[in-house]
């Protein structure tokens, strides 16, 4: 298909930009983090990542693309003077490839930035299709020091199968529960539920798509320590946010 064709080469003809939405902290008030959302300009254009990924998972063209957002928000970290952590969205071609743990090793070392402010995020659809291969290749980039978040939670089939069968640092709420909070009852029931999983598990839970004051405050009254969303922060040039990385564009 025409759109196929046309993501091959889009990295190297410089038309893959890399927007971040910040990570907002409770405890501390502050943004702590950033994730890095990939952005196809087409024909001047922005088309969106929920258009374009599938088409890139489908015809290989991920693996080019997902080198190119990892390096890029790995350069532009480390760059930072505030020292926030950056998260990178990881497909499942990226992992089954792999040569992942090897190109993130070399991207930290080429960029400088320390393992430590890097998170990957997976989703549990991708790590079942594969999962002895995935539990390896996680293993081995979290033992460079990566930290490792599952995407999407709640929205797979077998949740809590997964959290135990890999070694998570985090959890992300998908923004389906913490939208219906305050209009449907058991979207409150299903965050208290995931909130007490995170500290059976002794894992930080963040919500994700955070769009109201109200959902902030029931989130905080529950517990939950980290929110993203567009009350946040939408996914913006990194120019957007040199009051959070302490640097003038
Ligand atoms: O940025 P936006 O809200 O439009 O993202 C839509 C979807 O595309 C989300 O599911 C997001 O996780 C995914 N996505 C955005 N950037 C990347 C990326 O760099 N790599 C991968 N694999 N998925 C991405
Ligand atoms: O699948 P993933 O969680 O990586 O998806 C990230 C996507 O969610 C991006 O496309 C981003 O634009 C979108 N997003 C981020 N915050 C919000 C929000 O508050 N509301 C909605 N509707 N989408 C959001
Ligand atoms: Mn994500
Ligand atoms: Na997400």
């Amino acid at each position: 298909r025409r759109m196929e064709a046309e993501l091959r080469g889009a990295c190297e003809r410089g038309e893959m930009a890399v927007h971040y939405q910040p990570l907002f902290e409770i405890a501390s008030d502050r943004v702590v983090g950033f994730e890095a959302l990939v952005r196809w300009r087409r024909d001047g254009e922005d088309v969106s990542p929920a258009v374009f990924i599938p088409i890139a998972e489908e015809s290989g063209s991920i693996i080019e693309i997902g080198r190119f957002v990892l390096r890029e928000a790995c350069r532009e970290a480390a760059g930072w003077p505030v020292k926030l952590r950056v998260a990178v969205n990881i497909s499942a071609l990226q992992i089954q490839d792999g040569g992942l743990p090897d190109l993130v090793a070399t991207v930290l070392e080429e960029t400088g930035l320390e393992a430590g402010r890097l998170e990957l995020e997976v989703t549990e659809s991708l790590l079942l299709a594969n999962a002895e291969a995935a539990t390896e290749v996680l293993a081995r980039i979290r033992a460079l020091g990566v930290t490792i978040s599952l995407d999407d939670f709640g929205t797979g089939y077998s949740s809590l199968a997964t959290l135990r069968m890999f070694p998570f640092d985090k959890i992300k709420l998908d923004r389906s529960f913490v939208n219906d909070l305050g209009r449907l009852g058991e979207a409150e029931a299903i965050v208290m539920a995931v909130l007490g999983l995170g500290r059976a598990l002794d894992v930080s839970v963040v919500a994700e798509g955070v769009e109201t004051e109200e959902q902030a405050a029931m989130l905080r009254a529950a517990g939950c320590s980290l929110l993203q969303g567009y009350l946040i922060g939408r996914p913006a040039p990194i120019a957007r946010f040199s009051a959070e990385v302490g640097r003038d564009v």
